[in-house]
């Protein structure tokens, strides 16, 4: 939910005016919406080469995954892994067009630590993926908009140690 959409949820449930703090919350979030729409369009026209050369990044770092009895081994293995990654950069896009981690979390955290133990997926491994992908775009980005995507990319991290 943006914050938008939240702040009207909360007054009209006690029947009230937005108060002063939520209209001062979504000036902020308006007027840095398009900084916000830029980034998420950069990322979403780089997306194969962030999920490429942070694959390369990933498997140089933790060749285990992609050896034999790796959960990642084998062409097919290592296209569902770096599916995965961009399953992961693609939410970071939502939670930077929606400024707001809600996305992410219900799609991408939830359960997340649960399912990648029954897959037999190293969730640490997961993470260095997205703290990977984090490093390659944030590279391709001014000072102000790598901390605007970084943010979200340090979310996921969080959420996954
Ligand atoms: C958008 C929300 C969403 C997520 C996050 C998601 C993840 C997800 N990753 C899966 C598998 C997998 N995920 C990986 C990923 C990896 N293995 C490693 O060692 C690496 C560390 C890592 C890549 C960074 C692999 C290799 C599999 C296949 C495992 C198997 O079939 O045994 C599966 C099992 C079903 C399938 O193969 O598609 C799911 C559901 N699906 C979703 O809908």
């Amino acid at each position: 939910m943006s914050i938008v959409t939240k702040s009207i949820v909360n007054a009209d449930a006690e029947a009230r005016y937005l108060s002063p703090g939520e209209l001062d919350r979504i000036k902020s979030f308006a007027t840095g919406g398009e900084r916000r729409l830029r980034v998420a369009q950069m990322l979403t026209e780089n997306r194969e080469r962030i999920v490429k050369q942070a694959g390369d990044q990933l498997f140089q770092k933790r060749p285990d995954v992609v050896s034999p009895g790796g959960n990642a081994y084998g062409q097919e293995m290592t296209a569902t892994c770096l599916r995965d990654m961009d399953y992961y950069l693609r939410l970071v896009t939502y939670g930077i067009v929606a400024g707001d981690v809600t996305p992410i979390e219900e799609i991408g955290i939830v359960g997340v630590r649960e399912m990648y133990k029954s897959l037999g997926t190293p969730i640490d491994a997961v993470a260095e993926g997205v703290r990977a992908m984090k490093n390659v775009a944030t590279g391709m980005m001014s000072a102000e908009d790598s901390g605007e995507a970084g943010a979200y990319f340090d979310y996921l991290v969080g959420a996954m140690q």
